[in-house]
C-alpha cells in the first residue's frame, strides 16, 4: 500500500468520531468503500493486526482446553426455527439464502447471524457419555446481522468477519456457571494482553442473549465516553439441549439433559484497542500485536552511509533472529516524513542509528506510547528492545486504567447520572425490579450496563424509581 501518501493531519482525538473514521483509513485498517453497507475491507495491514490478535485469544483458548473447530455458514430454516426465544431474538436480523441459481430452494438457508442452530444438531450426535465431558469447541468466523442501527467499521457490521464463538456443553448447570466464569476471566486476560481494562457485568434480564439464562457482559470506556460490549458469556441452561435433544449417559445409565454456555467476541477488540491507546499523530499499538514492532532509520550522510547501513542491517538481523518484527525504512523521504509514517502506523520502537552513534555503538530509541529517547548500547539491542515492550504494554494498560477508574461516577439521582453519562459511565443503586430497571432506561435515554461482576458497594441506598433501600448498584452508559 506504499502508494497511499497521506501527508494530510489527523483530525484531533477530541473529535471522537471523525478521528477514528480518519485513523482507520490512514492507518490503513479499513477501507469503507465497499459498496455494500455494514461491510468493510481490511487492508493488509489492518488484516496483520487481526492476524496478531487473534494469535493470542485461540492461545488462550487452546490453552485452556478448547479446541478450534469450523461449522457452515449455511443453516436450514428448520433447524434455525426451533428455539422460540432464539428466533425471536434474530428473526429481524438475518439475511436469507431462497435461491440456487433460479430454482427457488425447498428450504430456504440462514446465513448464521451466530451458530448455535448449525453447531447444536451436530452436538445432538456427538455428546454422548458423561466421560466425554466437557466440550468446549470454538471457531472463527464470518457471521451476518441485518443491523438497522448506524453501521461502524469494526464496531457495527452487518458482515462480522472475525467472530470468535465457543460452545460449550457440561452435566450440569453449576458447571456451566463455573465455564462462563472462565470465560469471563479468559476475555479479561485476552483484554490485558490488548492493554485494554474491562468492566465485567451481568446484563439484565431484557437485555440477555435471546435463549440464555443469563449473560455476563465485558465492556470498554470508549474515548467519548460511550460503552462498547467487546464480550458476551451466555449460561444457556437446558433451553437449547431441550430443543436440540442434546443429552448424555450418566454413570448409572441414565439418559439427561445437558447445560451449555457459548461467548463471543468479534473484531470489536480492535476497535477498542486501537480507540483507546491512539493518539493525535495515529495509531499506537501494544507490541504484542503491531505488525512492525521496531522500524530502524539509518541517518545517511555521504561519508559513513555504508557502516551506518551495515550496523542497521545487524541490528536487524539479530531482532529477526529473536523473533522482533523489525523494518528498515532506507526510502529517500526526509527523517521527519519518515517518522510521521511509522507513527501514524504505531510502530512501538523507532531506532535511529547514524555515524555519531555508530561511533559510540549505540542507537537512540523512541518510544512511541509517550515519545521519551534514549541511548541503548547496540550489543545490548535486543534485551533493550524486549525490556521496552514490556514498559510500552505497562504503560499503556495503566494509564487506560486510570483513564477507566476516573470516569466511572457514582450517583444517587437520575438527574446526576443524565449529566455524568455525557462522558462518563455511571453507577445508580437499583432494586433489581424489571420496571424500575426500565423506567430508568427511559427517563435516561441510556441503556445499564448490568450490575458489576467484581466490586461490591455494600452501602445500602435508595432506588431512584420506588425508593426501595438497595445494596445493588449498575453501571449505566451510553452505548453502541
Ligand atoms: N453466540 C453468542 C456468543 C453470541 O452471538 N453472542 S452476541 O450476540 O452477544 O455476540 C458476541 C459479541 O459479538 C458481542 O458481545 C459483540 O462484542 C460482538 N458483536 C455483536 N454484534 C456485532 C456486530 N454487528 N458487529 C460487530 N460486533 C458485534
Ligand atoms: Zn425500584
Amino acid at each position: 500500500m506504499a502508494d497511499i501518501e497521506k501527508e494530510a493531519a489527523l483530525p484531533s482525538k477530541k473529535n471522537f468520531s471523525d478521528w477514528y473514521n480518519e485513523l482507520l483509513w490512514m492507518g490503513e485498517i479499513m477501507d469503507v468503500r465497499y459498496p455494500v453497507k455494514g461491510l468493510y475491507v481490511w487492508y493488509p495491514f489492518g488484516f496483520a493486526i487481526r492476524r496478531n490478535t487473534y494469535a493470542i485469544i485461540r492461545e488462550i483458548l487452546d490453552e485452556s482446553g478448547h479446541q478450534e473447530t469450523l461449522f457452515p455458514l449455511l443453516i436450514p430454516e428448520n433447524e434455525f426455527m426451533k428455539e422460540a426465544e432464539h428466533i425471536k431474538g434474530f428473526e429481524d436480523e438475518v439475511y436469507w439464502v431462497t435461491h440456487g441459481g433460479k430454482a427457488q430452494l425447498d428450504v430456504p438457508l440462514a446465513l448464521r447471524p451466530t451458530s448455535e442452530t448449525a453447531i447444536y444438531p451436530m452436538y445432538k450426535i456427538w455428546v454422548r457419555s458423561h466421560a466425554a465431558l466437557p466440550l468446549k469447541l470454538y471457531q472463527i468466523v464470518n457471521t451476518f446481522r441485518y443491523e438497522t442501527k448506524h453501521t461502524r467499521p469494526l464496531i457495527r457490521l452487518r458482515e462480522i468477519t472475525s467472530f470468535k464463538e465457543a460452545h460449550t456443553v457440561h452435566a450440569t448447570w453449576e458447571e456451566a456457571e463455573a465455564q462462563v466464569k472462565e470465560a469471563v476471566e479468559l476475555y479479561t486476560e485476552f483484554y490485558k494482553r490488548l492493554a485494554v481494562p474491562v468492566l465485567r457485568s451481568r446484563r439484565p434480564d431484557w437485555d440477555k442473549f435471546p435463549g440464555a439464562d443469563y449473560t455476563d457482559a465485558i465492556d470498554a470506556l470508549m474515548p467519548d465516553g460511550r460503552a462498547l460490549q467487546i464480550g458476551t458469556c451466555h449460561h444457556l441452561g437446558n433451553n437449547f439441549a431441550k430443543t436440540f435433544d442434546i443429552k448424555y449417559e450418566t454413570s448409572s445409565g441414565e439418559q439427561v439433559l445437558a447445560y451449555q454456555t457459548c461467548y463471543g467476541i468479534s473484531e470489536r477488540s480492535l476497535a477498542a484497542t486501537i480507540s483507546i491507546h491512539g493518539d493525535d499523530k495515529g495509531l499506537v499499538l501494544p507490541p504484542e500485536i503491531a505488525p512492525v514492532q521496531v522500524v530502524i532509520i539509518p541517518i545517511l550522510f555521504k561519508k559513513e552511509a555504508e557502516e551506518v547501513l551495515a550496523a542497521c542491517k545487524d541490528v536487524w538481523a539479530r531482532l529477526k533472529k529473536a523473533g522482533i518484527r523489525a523494518e528498515i525504512d532506507s526510502s529517500d523521504l526526509r527523517p521527519g516524513a519518515k517518522y510521521y509514517k511509522w507513527e501514524m502506523k504505531g510502530v512501538p520502537l523507532r531506532l535511529e542509528i547514524g555515524p555519531r552513534d555508530l561511533k559510540n555503538n549505540v542507537a537512540v530509541v523512541v518510544r512511541r506510547d509517550n515519545g521519551t529517547k534514549a541511548q541503548l548500547p547496540l550489543p545490548e539491542i535486543v534485551e533493550g528492545v524486549k525490556a521496552g515492550f514490556e514498559a510500552i504494554h505497562e504503560n499503556l494498560y495503566a494509564k487506560a486504567k486510570a483513564e477507566l477508574e476516573s470516569h466511572i461516577i457514582s450517583c444517587t439521582s437520575l438527574t446526576e447520572v443524565k449529566k455524568a453519562i455525557q462522558k462518563n459511565i455511571a453507577t445508580i443503586p437499583w432494586c433489581e425490579k424489571k420496571e424500575c430497571g426500565l423506567a430508568m432506561e427511559e427517563e435516561m435515554d441510556a441503556g445499564i450496563l448490568g450490575i458489576p461482576l467484581d466490586q461490591v458497594e455494600d452501602k445500602p441506598a435508595k432506588c431512584p424509581i420506588c425508593g426501595e433501600e438497595t445494596k445493588t448498584r449498575v453501571y449505566v452508559a451510553r452505548t453502541y
